[in-house]
């Protein structure tokens, strides 16, 4: 079935690649000329894919045509803003005239979905929604030459092969998690990311925004926690910390890419950072000091003070102030240095506040050790060798209604190591090669959880051992591809053959945008 699936598309790419090289588009030349990249190259796998027909050629004339709606409005001109310095062309953002068109209508295509229909005459994105839209543009992208992607003019010729797309994710929850607490990044180097999650149409980035190592957030009503606490880092470094307005910024440029921000305030545990800012939050009234090494486990807030859920609530409500997304993740992992009781009655006492200020509870799988509040999510971070028992506490949690978002550790960690000899990251869930990061199926991967409770995938990039944007790809790139392809496409698309051959098609992509990677030898680079 699979074979037949792959020899179809071939076929297909074959017959499109006849019909870019002899279309009647008048500009194209004649001969053996340039040729449309084929429809179902696209990362991750559309749901659908039916080449045929002559491909469109973008030129001089293109107009971006949209909806008179300002935020199909906002898409075009995302759109104009990547197709511009390339082609050259000015790429008017219109209401009229044709060439390229997004529009909204009522259809199947969910929240999410998309269907784009080129032909000669032009192409025609159409979504129920903004967000669908911006997917569609996202395929788009990827039907053009890599060299779109340059912010200098390029050759062209721009061609977009013929046929239709039809595409709706498979999962809701398409995440990356970026810890900028034990190395702290910057607005910049944050918007950068979600640029390139943006390409793979993830939808939620979750911010580790506090650990033992560093807490990266103002909080007005605790100044010294960001002040203070966010003073150093993992070496020993300056660390950082994000005012107020740079966190809205990352918000707001997450939003204008279809990012959720989903922010992180891990308690009771990893919160060494906020005990060394506040003598009064420590049991015993002093302080520790700040912490720059690598250790889990030892923090912990101190479950029988009050003050304690004086705190947590002001963290709450001033984090959920600044968060128009539906989550808030409050860690819970790791909490070695609270005893199980406490730690049961710290989440029954915290769960509530998160739902008082409007936002459900998202907390490590540790959290269904605890009672889960009614719509709470848990984040999954086991690896194979996870005990029997700790799975299956998941797995019961889950049957009782927890959904989960899944972030195995031996799966899709990006900071675990590719192999012995990655200069970068840790390995205590072992080395995750590209094939093992995509060879998996969240639909099944733990046993005895119905299907409907997988909201999906989430990649955890943790920083121990990153400093820059560059070390930041040189981990994500190429596994986060798979993961957005886990998220995304329908589980029959599943196939590392045929997906190893368009994941290398990606890598002159990332050249022209500048993003480092991994040359991992399991992927017929070209
Ligand atoms: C664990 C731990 C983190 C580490 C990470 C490193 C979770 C949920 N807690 O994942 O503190 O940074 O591993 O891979």
């Amino acid at each position: 079935m699979r074979q037949r699936h792959r020899t179809l598309r071939l076929l297909g790419s074959l017959l499109l690649v006849a019909a870019a090289g002899v279309s009647a588009t008048g500009a194209v030349p004649a001969g053996p000329g340039p040729t449309a990249i084929p429809l179902d190259r696209v990362v991750p796998a559309p749901a659908s894919v039916a080449p045929g027909g002559s491909p469109y050629r973008i030129t001089d004339g293109t107009r971006i045509r949209v909806d008179d709606s300002r935020e199909v409005r906002r898409v075009g001109e995302y759109l104009a803003g990547i197709l511009r310095p390339s082609t050259g062309y000015r790429l008017p953002v219109t209401t009229h005239g044709g060439g390229i068109r997004l529009r909204l209508a009522e259809g199947a295509f969910g929240a999410e979905g998309y269907r784009l229909d080129s032909d000669r005459r032009g192409v025609v994105i159409t979504a129920a929604r903004p967000a669908g839209l911006f997917h569609g543009v996202q395929t788009l992208r990827q039907l053009l030459p890599a060299a779109v992607e340059k912010d200098s003019v390029q050759p062209g010729p721009w061609l977009v092969a013929g046929g239709t797309i039809k595409d709706t994710p498979r999962y809701g929850w398409r995440g990356a998690m970026l810890d900028v607490s034990r190395h702290f990044f910057s607005v910049d180097e944050v918007k950068r990311y979600v640029d390139q999650l943006a390409l793979y149409k993830f939808n939620k980035l979750h911010l580790h925004l506090s650990d033992d190592q560093g807490w990266r957030i103002a909080i007005d009503s605790w100044p010294r926690l960001a002040t203070y606490g966010g003073s150093t880092q993992v070496g020993g470094g300056p660390g950082g910390y994000y005012t107020k307005d740079d966190y809205r910024e990352i918000v707001r440029h997450a939003a204008s890419r279809h990012l959720e921000v989903v922010p992180e305030i891990d308690i009771p545990g990893h919160t060494n950072a906020a005990l060394a800012s506040y003598a009064e939050l420590n049991c015993d009234g002093v302080a520790p000091p700040l912490y720059t090494g690598t250790e889990v486990g030892f923090s912990s807030l101190c479950v029988g003070k009050d003050l304690t859920y004086d705190f947590v609530e002001d963290v709450i409500r001033e984090l959920a102030a600044l968060t128009p997304g539906r989550y808030l993740h409050i860690g819970g992992d790791e909490a070695h240095s609270t005893p199980h009781a406490d730690y049961v009655k710290f989440m029954d006492r915290v769960q509530p506040v998160v739902a008082e200020y409007g936002k459900t509870v998202i907390g490590w799988h540790q959290l269904t050790g605890a009672s889960p509040a009614k719509g709470a999510l848990a984040q999954y971070w086991g690896l194979d060798g996870t005990s029997a028992q700790e799975k299956e506490q998941v797995a019961a949690a889950a049957r009782a209604g927890t959904g989960l978002i899944l972030s195995p550790a031996d799966r899709i960690y990006l900071d675990m190591k590719y192999d012995e000899s990655t200069p970068l990251g840790l390995s205590w869930a072992g080395y995750v090669e590209v094939r093992r990061s995509y060879d998996w199926d969240p639909g099944d991967y733990l046993a005895g959880v119905p299907e409907s409770a997988v909201r999906g995938v989430e990649a955890p990039l943790w920083s121990e051992t990153l400093r820059t944007s560059e070390d930041i790809e040189y981990m994500a790139f190429p596994r986060v591809a798979g993961v957005a392809e886990l998220g995304w496409s329908p589980a029959v698309t599943h196939d590392w053959d045929a997906y190893k051959v368009r994941l290398a098609a990606q890598a002159e992509r990332w050249e022209a945008l500048g993003i480092s990677f991994y040359r991992s030898p399991q992927v017929p680079w070209l």
